[in-house]
């Protein structure tokens, strides 16, 4: 089969195009670290409020004895629960997403926080706040009539003033 020279320079010209975006595209996955939409563990999206884990009482923060910390939260049209949280600066910490309806998806500005939270899967992500303040909490795969209302607000204080409100009993247990 006979290709004209000129065909072939623009074949090139669209492959390279193609490669350099797939390249662009793994280039900053890599720099931003990763994030598949889910870890591929599997939950019960129905019975989030009889599971172990996820039933109302055991959401939020989760002190643990290396120092890190586990937020567990639930993501469900329209609103992401519990809806306040106070957190540590400067502290690993790893949040577990579950959704109790439809895809959602969570983006925090400025930090790594960016997963779609898939029904039946609990989505992982490890990140830190390196500076105190307010940090929000926004849905960003649609979602419904509701999705521009779906956010939250996730307060970061430094890691004294965290120590100091939890020896008062907790932030986040009042
Ligand atoms: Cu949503």
């Amino acid at each position: 089969m006979h290709i004209d020279k000129l065909e072939k320079n623009w074949a090139g010209i669209s492959l390279g195009i193609a490669g350099l975006f797939v390249t662009v595209i793994l280039g900053s996955a890599f720099f931003h670290g990763i994030h598949a939409p889910s870890n591929v563990e599997t939950i019960d999206s129905a019975k989030l409020h009889l599971s172990a884990e996820f039933a109302e009482d055991k959401l939020g923060v989760q002190h643990n004895a290396n120092g890190s910390v586990t937020v567990r939260m639930v993501a469900g049209r329209y609103g992401f629960y519990p809806k306040e949280l106070t957190l540590p600066a400067e502290t690993e910490i790893t949040f577990r997403w579950v959704s109790l309806d439809v895809i959602h998806g969570v983006h925090m500005p400025m930090t790594n926080m960016s997963t779609m939270i898939v029904p039946g899967y609990v989505a992982q992500v490890s990140t830190a706040f390196h500076h105190a303040g307010d940090y929000p909490v926004l849905c960003n795969e649609y979602c419904g009539m509701g999705h521009a209302h779906m956010w939250s607000n996730i307060k970061v204080v430094s890691k004294a003033q965290w120590e100091a409100l939890n020896k008062q009993g907790g932030a986040n247990h009042g």
